[in-house]
């Protein structure tokens, strides 16, 4: 992409004066936060034109535009993805340089906006890049959290949550327009009236309503030229509404509805798997579903639009069911407001939603319980009860004589309380519903809708996730970013598939001995890191050994914790026993709520500090927990990485991303068959991945005949050693309650099967261990997983969305 900054000097010309300029400062007097605004503001510049140009054309094409509806957009920093998008890195650097300033300290500044909670949020961050990068038209809607996921502190190794005021030196990224503010209705009743052509009509009226504020960002295509838009709302109070109260004399009531209103976008819910019933998570959602149709209809498709034609024109695409209450909310709109009859606009309504499933653990498949959903939204339950009345008659035909089955597959539960099951709203309206990895849509297909993908087998199909090379290989790993471009040329940044062309390198000495030192340089890397931010002082000769992700006990991170503490005991036994010294590595945040989580975080420090203070071990075991894992420390975190710890249950992971960003870096898997992991296996080769466990159809069988936790546990001496180890108060001073209920759960519970999988997965590390000694066969390993990566680019995904679901094509940015 040609660019008029390419040059150092108009570069620093041009900061300069966005310095001066835009922040009001000279070069002497800035701060960090002038120099990391007027840097932004010198690459967004140049972006500009071209995003104002790419949205132009996508109009003018009257092309089909894909909406991506995401509750979650987890970003990571913006500046260097600009950069690299524009090409400008380099250039960059040098004025930067030149002014003598340091670069990383003014990227440093940037608070990364952590608008999600794990791998779903940051799914759909990788996505909207790619579709940016295949010069798809697309938007992105979703909500600008004032508070994204909390910030993670230890307080004596235990979880403190501190809200995260990502916008307190405001963004340079995003761009407000209040004038273009949608009014979003809430409560209230509806009425029966007469149209002027004597038909019946139903109109909501609402109780009350808030504003939603528009806020732009670009999404920068990878040296295409081409921006895409991301468009987040933030709730306002509305005027009338404010005024009507004050005048009444009650200014605090007042300012406390302006509170309520704006509520709805404060803070990002933090995940725990289970439903809440939380009224203000619902609000969210309508709120900002309500808004991103209203926007798309009035002002992407323009006035004067026909909606007779929206199938034509686009597809939403729903990220989980988070967004799904926009199916009944465009139903509202089509009969409603445009006169549309109810069957021919829940046609046009099967053909422009699609839905994506991102879990297969029950009590994550969200339900709105009726009385909630009819308070606030009564208009829209009316829809989904009709939607459901004709779906049931529908099915009673086809199955006259099978009621029990009929019932099982209404869009309405009735027990234990009467709610709205929005997976299966979406299954029904949605054109297509897909699983994120081969297994899990299997399983999705097999036993989560399984009557569903029976009634309708073309509806569902998998789309396996995929992750952005430009920020997880080109951004995190310079250096390999380096050594790929002078090994095989320039342009596999958006062809990851050309990876393969390095396998051939695989066995050259040369080509190993440069990887092996990159490595090495990214552990340096990652040591200074953690002991700037957190004091953590990590062996640099040391196999680094890592497991991020979500805090949940079907992640297992307490399986991981029974190896480490087995070792540990191991050691102690026998002090001279020759192992491979290793750095566990964890990362992980535990949703507020989720008491258990935080249990095991605790645990995971308590067995952290008493290895560091046992000097049998010292050099030989490190536990490093650095706190905040965020998309920021994942990019030094993963490049570092020699093992990738994706040791979920067998069916239970619906795919995972960090498995494929750790593999594309070079880090040996040790996994199970779950998720994406089956694929993964599949690229790199059985002999470059370390898979231990139970199968899906063992843990099927297992369940079904009654698991017993406690026999693993007195069959294994090692296993009984580990855990007593932890009952006994070894790791929390003598205090034996300390992690009791952890042990308890496990012994008798253990919903997960760590017990069972326990002996499996030791024997497994034991093999890594042996492995790791072999230093070229590990390299050449680690170098046949980058090589054989390129399928998990999310560039690959989303051309799968596009043949399989969306059926959308490219429009030229120029
Ligand atoms: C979830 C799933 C992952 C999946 C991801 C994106 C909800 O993410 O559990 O298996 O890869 O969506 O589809 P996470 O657990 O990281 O929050």
């Amino acid at each position: 992409m040609p660019s008029d900054l390419d040059d150092v000097e108009r570069f620093t010309e041009e900061f300069l004066k966005r310095l001066q300029f835009g922040q009001g400062v000279a070069l002497p007097r800035a701060t960090k936060n002038d120099l990391y605004y007027a840097l932004a503001r010198t690459v967004r510049q140049q972006l500009m034109a071209r995003w104002l140009e790419t949205v132009q054309r996508q109009m003018q094409a009257k092309a089909k535009v894909v909406v991506y509806l995401s509750a979650e957009y987890l970003l990571g920093r913006q500046l260097d993805n600009a950069l690299l998008a524009s090409g400008l890195t380099d250039t960059a650097e040098a004025a930067i340089d030149g002014l003598g300033l340091d670069m990383q300290t003014i990227r440093d500044t940037e608070v990364e906006p952590g608008l999600g909670n794990g791998g779903l949020g940051r799914l759909a961050a990788c996505f909207i890049d790619s579709l940016a990068t295949l010069r798809i038209p697309a938007i992105g809607y979703g909500i600008r959290y004032e508070y994204g996921i909390f910030r993670q502190t230890f307080e004596d190794g235990h979880q403190v949550e501190q809200p995260d005021s990502w916008l307190t030196l405001g963004s340079p990224w995003e761009f407000p327009h209040p004038e273009m503010g949608v009014k979003v209705p809430f409560a209230g009743h509806t009425e029966k009236y007469l149209g002027e052509d004597g038909r019946e009509r139903t109109r909501w009226v609402n109780d009350w309503e808030v504003i939603g504020v528009p806020y732009n960002y670009m999404v920068p295509g990878y040296r295409t030229g081409n921006v895409n838009t991301l468009r987040l709302w933030s709730a306002r109070a509305t005027q009338a509404f404010d005024l009507h109260v004050f005048n009444n004399g009650d200014y605090l009531q007042a300012v406390r509805s302006q509170a309520f209103a704006e509520n709805i976008s404060k803070v990002l819910y933090p995940e725990d798997s289970t439903p809440q019933g939380k009224e203000l998570r619902l609000q969210q959602q309508y709120f900002f579903v309500a808004c991103s149709l209203r926007d798309f209809l009035t002002n992407v498709m323009g006035p004067g639009f026909d909606p007779r034609k929206l199938p034509e024109r686009v597809i939403f695409q729903l990220n989980d069911t988070h967004p799904v209450i926009a199916i009944p909310e465009l139903m509202r709109i089509l009969v409603d407001e445009k006169d549309i009859p109810w069957d021919e606009a829940l046609d046009i309504c099967r053909q422009c939603f699609a839905y994506t499933c991102h879990t297969l653990l029950p009590e994550a498949l969200e339900v709105w319980p009726v009385e909630l959903l009819g308070r606030l939204l009564p208009r829209h339950l009316e829809i989904i009860f009709r939607i459901n009345d004709d779906f049931l008659a529908e099915l009673r035909e086809a199955y006259p004589d099978d009621e029990l089955r009929v019932r099982s597959m209404s869009i309405i539960q009735e027990h234990p309380e009467r709610a709205v099951r929005m997976a299966y709203l979406a299954t029904v309206v949605g054109a297509k519903v897909n699983g994120v990895a081969e297994l899990h849509s299997q399983l999705l297909r097999d036993k989560v809708l399984s009557d569903f993908s029976a009634y309708w087998p073309d509806k569902f199909t998998n789309v396996t996730n995929g992750i952005t090379p430009r920020r997880f290989i080109g951004l995190a790993n310079p250096a390999l970013t380096e050594l790929i471009t002078d090994t095989i040329g320039d342009g596999w940044l958006r062809d990851l598939g050309r990876l393969v062309e390095l396998e051939p390198h695989a066995d050259d000495p040369a080509f190993l001995d440069a990887f092996a030192a990159i490595k090495v340089g990214n552990r340096k890397r990652l040591a200074g890191l953690l002991e700037r931010r957190d004091g953590i002082v990590l062996p640099q000769d040391a196999m680094y050994d890592v497991m991020v992700k979500r805090l949940h006990e079907y992640k297992r991170q307490t399986l991981k914790l029974l190896h480490i503490v087995t070792l540990y005991q191991r050691l102690q036994e026998n002090p001279d026993l020759d192992i491979v010294p290793r750095v566990f590595l964890f990362g992980a945040k535990a949703a507020p709520g989720y008491w258990i989580a935080k249990q095991t975080i605790a645990l995971i420090n308590a067995v952290g500090r008493v290895i560091d203070n046992d000097p049998i071990v010292a050099g030989r075991l490190k536990v490093a927990f650095p706190a905040n894992y965020n998309v920021t420390l994942a990019e030094t975190l993963i490049p570092a990485a020699d093992l990738s710890e994706q040791i979920s249950l067998a069916g239970k992971e619906a795919s995972g991303t960090g498995n494929m960003k750790l593999a594309l870096n070079g880090a040996l898997t040790i996994g199970t068959l779950d998720g994406a992991n089956v694929e993964i296996l599949q690229a790199v080769g059985e002999e470059n991945f370390f898979l231990f466990g139970l199968t899906e159809p063992q843990v099927h069988a297992i369940y079904e005949s009654g698991y017993q936790p406690r026999e693993y546990f007195q069959n294994n001496p090692e296993l009984r050693k580990a855990l007593g180890a932890i009952a006994s108060g070894a790791f929390s001073d003598g205090n034996r309650e300390a992690f009791a209920p952890i042990v308890d759960s496990l012994l008798h519970e253990d919903r997960f099967l760590a017990l069972a999988d326990y002996q499996s997965y030791i024997e497994a590390q034991d093999r890594v261990d042996l492995a790791y000694r072999d230093t070229r066969a590990w390299n050449r390993s680690a170098v046949l997983n980058v090589a054989r990566s390129g399928f998990f680019s999310s560039d690959r995904s989303i051309q799968d969305y596009l043949d399989r679901i969306w059926n959308a094509s490219p429009v030229d940015a120029s």
